[in-house]
């Protein structure tokens, strides 16, 4: 007799439809919990995204999204990382109900989730990334330093592998939430409308004329006319440097445009460091009002 019908393991494989019941976990969350903050978790989910990305180093190879090891000391208390303590504790539900996802890929689609629930474009989605040990923490200094200008945005960006315009287009995530004193010393909102992604930072950048803040903490501007909106000193670089400036105008001129390259640039971003194979499948999901 042959070895016919020998017992094959049996490995759970999710699809898409397993991966939208996480999308849609993540978005009834969202609408629960909107005690939090501006009135949404997604800001913090966004950047919690973007920091377990942002790390990656295009030279070593190292970092970026594939490993969730802001789970650990010490890339969970590097200074940058401060609050996102809330992002991680909002998804720990989500994991414990969908216990085959990894960390990895559970905070991306919760930077996912979240644009794509704040009103901005389709992010499509690609699960792939599997968690890592804290052997593999980053070493600190490798996210961007908000009181530095362009060539300090510049140094950042290029070691993860993205171009004058694509440095642009993800500045636009600061259309979402804010800076609170207790994580980066920072204080205030980009916008009047912090939970939904528009080209409003754009806007703002050009429109509005940006004086210090005359306070206690560190050097930030705000705005002349309502004295309640902010830029970093790093904002300020993207219209100090007339490289940077062109794109400024480009996506303050054309919403549909930014939503554009901001999906395209956010995938990217997303993806730094995951080992994707031929194989791998592109997910694009329903929003909860679909
Ligand atoms: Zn941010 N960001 N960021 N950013 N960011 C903050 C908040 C948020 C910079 C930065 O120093 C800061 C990108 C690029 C850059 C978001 C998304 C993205 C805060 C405030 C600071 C200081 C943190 C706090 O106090 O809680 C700098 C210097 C950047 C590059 C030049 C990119 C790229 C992002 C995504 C694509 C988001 C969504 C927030 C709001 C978080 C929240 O809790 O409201």
């Amino acid at each position: 007799y042959t070895q016919y019908g020998a017992a094959e393991p049996k490995v759970f494989k999710p699809e898409f439809k397993d991966y939208q019941a996480v999308y849609n976990e993540i978005a009834k969350l969202l609408q629960e919990h909107d005690e939090y903050d501006d009135g949404s978790y997604g800001p913090v989910l966004v950047r919690l995204a973007w920091h377990a990305s942002g790390t990656y180093d295009k030279e070593s190879g190292t970092g970026g999204s594939n490993g969730a090891t802001m789970r650990f000391a010490p890339e969970s208390q590097h200074g940058a990382n401060a609050g996102l303590i809330n992002a991680r504790n909002f998804l720990e539900p989500v994991k414990a109900k969908f216990p085959w996802i990894s960390y990895s890929d559970l905070w991306i689609l919760g930077g996912v989730c979240s644009i794509q629930e704040m009103m901005g474009p389709k992010i499509p989605y690609r699960p792939g990334r599997a968690d890592r040990d804290m052997s593999s923490c980053t070493p600190d200094g490798r996210l961007p330093d908000a009181s530095q200008g362009p060539r300090h945005v510049r140094d950042i960006f290029y070691r993860m592998g993205f171009n004058d315009q694509e440095i642009v287009a993800l500045a636009g995530a600061h259309a979402l939430g804010r800076c609170h004193t207790q994580n980066s010393g920072f204080d205030g909102p980009w916008t009047f409308s912090p939970t939904v992604l528009t080209n409003d930072y754009y806007k703002l950048l050009l429109g509005s004329k940006w004086q210090w803040r005359k306070w206690d903490g560190p050097k930030q501007y705000e705005d002349k006319e309502t004295k309640t909106l902010m830029m970093l000193p790093a904002d300020m670089a993207f219209i100090e440097d007339k490289e940077f400036k062109k794109t400024v105008e480009k996506y303050a001129a054309d919403n549909d445009v930014f939503f554009k390259d901001f999906s395209a640039v956010i995938v990217k971003l997303f993806e730094l460091g995951v080992p994707y194979t031929e194989k791998s499948e592109t997910f694009v999901f329903k929003n909860s009002d679909e």
